[in-house]
């Protein structure tokens, strides 16, 4: 919900620039779902599981799509609040998830895997449970006092996948280790974009401007960050299939 105006004020332009954005994220998620899970069956079982996650995640997120797009449709038309929770909720469940795929994918030793997981899992749901106060606050003392807050395991998050991931990158083929390097550049991008959408009524711009400019950057920092970001995924496991089994990569046609 944003205090600062109603969703009801948007004029035709805005309302059908968010509108469409949020329905292009709605056909987005449901695309890459089927995709995923009827791809999984073609990676070696041991890559199965982060298939299936990256597959969930946009599961998850399609549902939230759908809650979205209504609760936005029923704000405009009703002058209801538009609920911004779905949002939160949504990265809740998935910022974990999409970590969790990640890991997953580079079949690491349990003992790394393990303490991977203790680290990141539980920043990651900091991250996002510091960060909604202050998008729903119009005030910008408590915005940047959250934003600063959730900023810490933001940040401690970029730290360790940069050390561990660089430090498995030894341990992986060439053509892996690029595309792991890529994924990792992928992630850092798309990521950064949640802080600066979140940012946008503190950088000046206000009202609806802010509103619009908010929902267009996370629909299309979501799309890259779950959908592309999973298909890069499932690039990996095709790609570590091949180089841990000839037969795999021969009847693949990938040698
Ligand atoms: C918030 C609050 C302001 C400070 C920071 C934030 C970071 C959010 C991020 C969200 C990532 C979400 C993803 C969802 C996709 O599935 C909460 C906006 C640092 C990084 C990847």
């Amino acid at each position: 919900m944003d205090q600062e105006f109603l969703v009801s004020s948007l004029s035709d332009t805005q309302y059908s620039a968010v509108s469409n954005f949020l329905s292009l994220g709605f056909a987005a998620m449901l695309a890459t779902t089927i995709y995923l899970y009827l791809s999984q069956a073609r990676v070696l079982p041991k890559y199965r599981q982060a298939i299936v996650i990256s597959g969930t995640v946009t599961l998850i997120a399609l549902y939230h799509y759908w809650r979205i797009y209504d609760s936005f449709a029923a704000a405009h038309a009703g002058g209801e609040a538009f609920n911004e929770a779905y949002r939160y909720v949504d990265w809740l469940l998935t910022v974990p998830l999409l970590l969790l795929e990640t890991i997953a994918v580079l079949a690491l030793p349990a003992a790394n895997r393990k303490s991977l997981i203790a680290r990141l899992v539980p920043a990651s749901a900091a991250m996002i449970v510091l960060g909604y106060p202050g998008e729903v606050t119009a005030e910008m003392g408590p915005k940047m006092m959250w934003g600063a807050l959730s900023t810490i395991p933001f940040l401690y998050i970029l730290y360790v996948l940069f050390v561990e991931l660089t430090k498995s990158l030894d341990k992986q083929p060439a053509e892996v280790s690029a595309t792991v390097k890529r994924l990792r550049l992928l992630l850092i991008a798309t990521w950064g974009v949640y802080p600066i959408s979140y940012l946008m009524p503190v950088l000046g711009v206000d009202g609806a401007d802010a509103f619009v400019g908010r929902q267009i950057g996370y629909t299309v920092a979501d799309v890259l960050a779950k959908c592309l970001f999973g298909l890069t995924i499932y690039k990996i496991a095709r790609l570590k299939s091949a180089a841990d089994d000839a037969s795999y990569a021969s009847s693949e046609g990938m040698h």
